[in-house]
C-alpha cells in the first residue's frame, strides 16, 4: 500500500477544563488505542502521541466561576483526563500539556518563523472592550438577549436556549461577563494566516489526492474548499495563553487553535528530544490525526496550511475522524452534565475497562452520529462478551483440565469439521486486516467477534463433554483445536479488549510480543513483551523460551503445541446486573428532571409587558363572574378545543374554549371558573360560544384557568 518506516499517531488534545466522556473516547481514543495496538503487534514502529489542550476561554470562564487560576483549573483536569486514559488501557507514549515550557517556547518560535517570513497580513478590527477590566472581551465573555429567541443569557457566539449561532454584534443589550459593564467597541490588531492563499495547493492535495479519506471527511474539506477560504486571526486579546513573540503585542496570545496543534510536536520534542525530527520532517513517516468532526476543517484545512507556510514538515497520510455519539437518545453536553464520564466510569466498573471499549466500538460513530444507551451496554456484555467469547474459552480451558489435567491434548488425526472451522481464521485474519487499515473498527471488531463465535459454534457442535465418555482421542483432538483458537482470540481481542486478552494469555501461560514502545524516551526501541497480566506493559526482551503471540501467528495451525501446560480457568468478563445499569439510569433520570425544572423555571421568569393604558368606564363594561362546569367534552376533530357547559349564575350556556392543549374534559368537569359574560357571541365549529374562560398565560406559555380561591356561589361578579 505504501512504503512508509514508520507511524506517528495523534489523538485529538483534550481541553482541561472538564474530564472526558463517552463521546471523546468512542469518537478519537478507543479508535486510535486499537490501529496503535494492532500496528505494534505487527512489529511496526509507532509512536503515539497526545496531551491536554491548555489554553483557550473556555478555562478562563471556568477559572473565574470558580474563583480560582486557570492554572488551577487545567492542573486539576490534565491529571483526571490523564488517569483515565490510562485505567482505560490507552497508554500514549507521552500524555503532554500546552502549558509546558518546550509547547510555549516551540509554538512561539513557530509563530515567529511565519511572522519573520511575512506569512501573515495584520488587520484592523473593532471588537468589544470591557472599560471596566479594561480588556478586550472574546465573544463568550459578552451577555445579552438572543435577537432570535429573546432568552436572556445568549452568548457572543451562541445561544444555548435556541441553539442560534451569534455574533456578539447581534446582541442585544450585551453585557461584560467580567465587569457587567457595557461594553465599547475597540480598535485592535491582529495577525491572520491567508488561507485563501494555500486553496489551490489544498485542493489539489486532499480533494485530488486523498479520495480515500471518510467520506464525511472529504465532504467537509470539499465544501470549505468550494465556499473560498478566508483568512484566518491566529492571534487573541486575552491574558491566558502563549505570549505572541512580537514586539508591541502586549496582551495578545496566540489563537487556541493555532497553538493546539503544534502541541503535537511539542509534545513529541519532549519526549524524543534528539530523534523528533524523523517523526516529523522524513517522508517515511506516516502521520495519523485520530479527531472528532468538529475539529475536521483544523486539521485538514487550516493546520496543513500552518505546516506549508512553515516548511518542513510532512502532512497527514489520514485523518479519520469520527461523526458524534449520543447518550440515551441526547446530545452528549459538557455543561448540561449528560454524559458518562470515564473517570466515573472506572469508579462504577471497576474490572470492566474493556467493556466500555467494547461496546464503544461496536457502536462506533464512524459514518454517522450514533447513540449509547446502558440496556445496550448491558446487553452486549451479557449475551456476547460472557455468553459467546468468555463461554468459550472457558469451556475449552475447563474441559483440557477435566479430561487433560490442563496439558494441551494431541490433536489425533482432523475431521472435516475441524479443517473447516480452522479454515475461517487465516481468512477472518484477512478482513480484520482490511478493516483495521483502512480505519473500520468497528467491522475489524465484528471479525474478531467472529472467530469467537467460530469456536463457540464448534464447541457446541462437537460436545467434547458427550464424546469424553467414549472417545479421549477425539476429545483430544477438538479441545486441541479449541485451544488454538483460543490462541487466536488472544491475539484478536488485544487491540480491543487488552485487559481480557492478557487474561486468556494467563490461562494459556503464554506471552505477547506487542511490539516497540517508546514511552521511555529516546533509548526505549525495545520489543514490548506482556505476559498474560492484563494490559499492565512490561518492558524487556521477548523470552527466548516459551510461547510468545505476535500478529502474524494468528491464524497458524499450532499455536499451542501438544503438551504444553495451561493454567486454570479465569473469569474472562462477568455479568452484569439489573441493579447496576439501572443505577445509572437513575443517575441519568435526574439529571434530565433537573434540568426540566430548570428550563421551566427560567422559562416562567418570562413576563409579557403591561398593555395599553384603559378607562374605568372601559373596565367596567366587561361582565365577568364566577361559574361552574357542567359538562365538558371535546371538539370532534380538533385538538385543542372543548365545548363547555357551565352555570353562570343567570343562566346555563355553552362556551367553546381552546382549553384542550392544557385540560382533558375530565379535568374541567365540575370546577368553577370565572368568566368573561358579556362578549359578543361567536360560532366556531358550528358551535355557538357565549363567553370567554379567564386564563392566565405563563412565561413558558402554558395556560392555566382561574379558579376563586374558595368556592363562591354561581353568578358572582367580579371587579
Ligand atoms: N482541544 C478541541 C476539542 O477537544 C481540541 C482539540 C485540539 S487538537 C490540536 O474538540
Ligand atoms: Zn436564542
Amino acid at each position: 500500500m505504501n512504503n512508509y518506516k514508520r507511524t506517528l499517531v495523534t489523538c485529538a488534545l483534550p481541553y482541561a477544563n472538564g474530564p472526558v466522556h463517552i463521546g471523546h473516547l468512542a469518537g478519537v481514543y478507543v479508535p486510535a488505542d486499537i490501529y496503535v495496538r494492532y500496528l505494534r503487534m505487527k512489529g511496526e514502529d509507532v509512536l503515539y502521541i497526545c496531551g491536554s489542550d491548555e489554553h483557550g476561554v473556555p478555562i478562563t470562564i471556568k477559572a473565574r466561576s470558580e474563583g480560582c487560576s486557570p492554572q488551577d483549573i487545567v492542573d486539576r483536569y490534565h491529571k483526571i483526563i490523564k488517569d483515565a486514559f490510562s485505567g482505560l488501557g490507552i497508554n500514549f507514549d507521552i500524555y503532554g500539556r500546552t502549558t509546558s515550557e518546550v509547547h510555549q517556547e516551540g509554538s512561539a518560535a513557530f509563530f515567529r518563523k511565519l511572522y519573520d517570513e511575512g506569512k501573515f497580513i495584520t488587520r484592523e478590527s473593532e471588537q468589544y472592550y470591557d472599560p471596566e477590566a479594561r480588556q478586550f472581551l472574546a465573544d463568550r465573555y459578552i451577555v445579552g438577549t438572543c435577537p432570535k429567541c429573546g432568552h436572556e443569557g445568549a452568548y457572543g457566539d451562541q445561544c444555548e436556549h435556541c441553539g442560534s449561532t451569534l455574533s456578539p454584534e447581534e446582541l442585544i443589550d450585551p453585557k461584560s461577563k467580567l465587569s457587567g459593564a457595557e461594553p465599547v467597541k475597540r480598535k485592535t490588531t491582529h495577525w491572520y494566516l491567508p488561507l485563501g492563499d494555500y486553496e489551490k495547493w489544498l485542493s489539489e492535495w486532499i480533494l485530488d489526492g486523498h479520495k480515500e479519506w471518510r467520506s464525511n471527511v472529504y465532504g467537509q474539506c470539499k465544501s470549505w474548499l468550494d465556499g473560498g477560504l478566508q483568512p484566518r486571526a491566529v492571534s487573541r486579546d486575552l491574558d491566558w495563553g502563549v505570549p505572541v513573540p512580537v514586539e508591541g503585542a502586549e496582551g495578545k496570545v496566540l489563537y487556541v487553535w493555532f497553538d493546539a496543534p503544534i502541541g503535537y510536536i511539542s509534545n513529541t520534542r519532549e519526549l524524543l528530544p534528539q530523534s523528533w525530527e524523523k517523526w516529523w520532517k522524513s517522508p517515511d513517516t506516516k502521520l495519523v490525526h485520530f479527531i472528532g468532526k468538529d475539529n475536521i476543517v483544523f486539521h485538514c484545512i487550516v493546520f496543513p496550511s500552518m505546516l506549508k507556510a512553515h516548511g518542513g514538515y510532512i502532512l497527514p497520510d489520514n485523518v479519520p475522524a469520527n461523526e458524534f455519539l449520543n447518550l440515551e437518545g441526547d446530545k452528549i453536553s459538557t455543561s448540561r452534565n449528560w454524559a458518562v464520564w470515564a473517570h466515573e466510569y472506572l469508579r462504577d466498573f471497576p474490572g470492566k475497562e474493556d467493556v466500555l471499549r467494547y461496546v464503544l466500538t461496536a457502536n462506533a460513530p464512524q459514518t454517522a452520529d450514533n447513540d449509547f444507551s446502558w440496556k445496550d451496554f448491558q446487553a452486549r456484555n451479557n449475551s456476547e462478551l460472557v455468553a459467546i467469547f468468555g463461554n468459550f474459552v472457558n469451556r475449552a480451558v475447563v474441559l483440557t483440565h477435566k479430561y487433560f489435567g490442563g496439558s494441551v491434548p494431541e490433536s489425533g488425526g482432523l475431521l472435516d469439521i475441524d479443517r473447516e472451522t480452522l479454515a475461517q481464521i487465516p481468512r477472518i485474519k484477512e478482513s480484520m486486516e482490511r478493516n483495521l487499515e483502512g480505519y473500520r473498527f468497528r467491522e475489524a471488531l465484528r471479525d474478531a467477534m467472529e472467530i469467537a463465535r467460530t469456536g463457540n459454534k464448534y464447541i457446541s457442535d462437537t460436545e467434547p463433554w458427550k464424546v469424553a465418555k467414549t472417545d479421549l482421542v477425539r476429545t483430544g483432538t477438538i479441545l486441541n483445536v479449541c485451544l488454538q483458537i483460543c490462541a487466536d482470540l488472544a491475539v484478536a481481542f488485544e487491540p480491543f479488549t487488552p485487559f481480557a486478552a492478557g487474561r486468556l494469555r494467563r490461562m494459556l501461560c503464554v506471552g505477547l510480543n506487542a511490539g516497540t514502545d517508546h514511552r521511555k524516551g529516546e533509548q526505549e526501541t525495545i520489543n514490548t513483551y506482556r505476559p498474560g497480566e492484563g494490559a499492565a506493559i512490561h518492558t524487556g526482551a521477548v523470552p527466548s523460551e516459551g510461547i510468545v503471540l505476535s500478529w502474524d501467528i494468528l491464524g497458524a495451525e499450532e499455536i499451542l503445541p501438544a503438551g504444553h501446560c495451561i493454567g486454570e480457568a479465569e473469569l474472562l468478563f462477568a455479568k452484569i446486573e439489573d441493579e447496576a445499569i439501572q443505577k445509572q439510569l437513575d443517575r441519568l433520570a435526574a439529571i434530565r428532571a433537573e434540568r426540566e425544572a430548570a428550563a421551566k423555571a427560567e422559562a416562567a421568569k418570562h413576563v409579557a409587558p403591561q398593555k395599553a393604558e384603559v378607562t374605568f368606564e372601559q373596565f367596567d363594561a366587561m361582565d365577568i363572574r364566577t361559574a361552574t362546569v357542567l359538562e365538558a367534552e371535546r371538539v370532534p376533530k380538533t385538538d385543542k378545543l372543548l365545548k363547555l357547559t357551565i352555570d353562570t349564575g343567570i343562566d346555563k350556556r355553552t362556551i367553546v374554549s381552546g382549553i384542550a392543549e392544557y385540560y382533558t374534559p375530565e379535568q374541567m368537569l365540575g370546577k368553577q371558573i370565572c368568566i368573561l359574560a358579556n362578549l359578543a357571541p361567536r360560532t366556531i365549529r358550528g358551535i355557538e360560544s357565549k363567553g370567554m374562560i379567564l386564563m392566565a398565560r405563563q412565561g413558558d406559555g402554558t395556560m392555566r384557568f382561574i379558579t376563586p380561591a374558595e368556592v363562591l356561589s354561581n353568578g358572582a361578579q367580579i371587579g
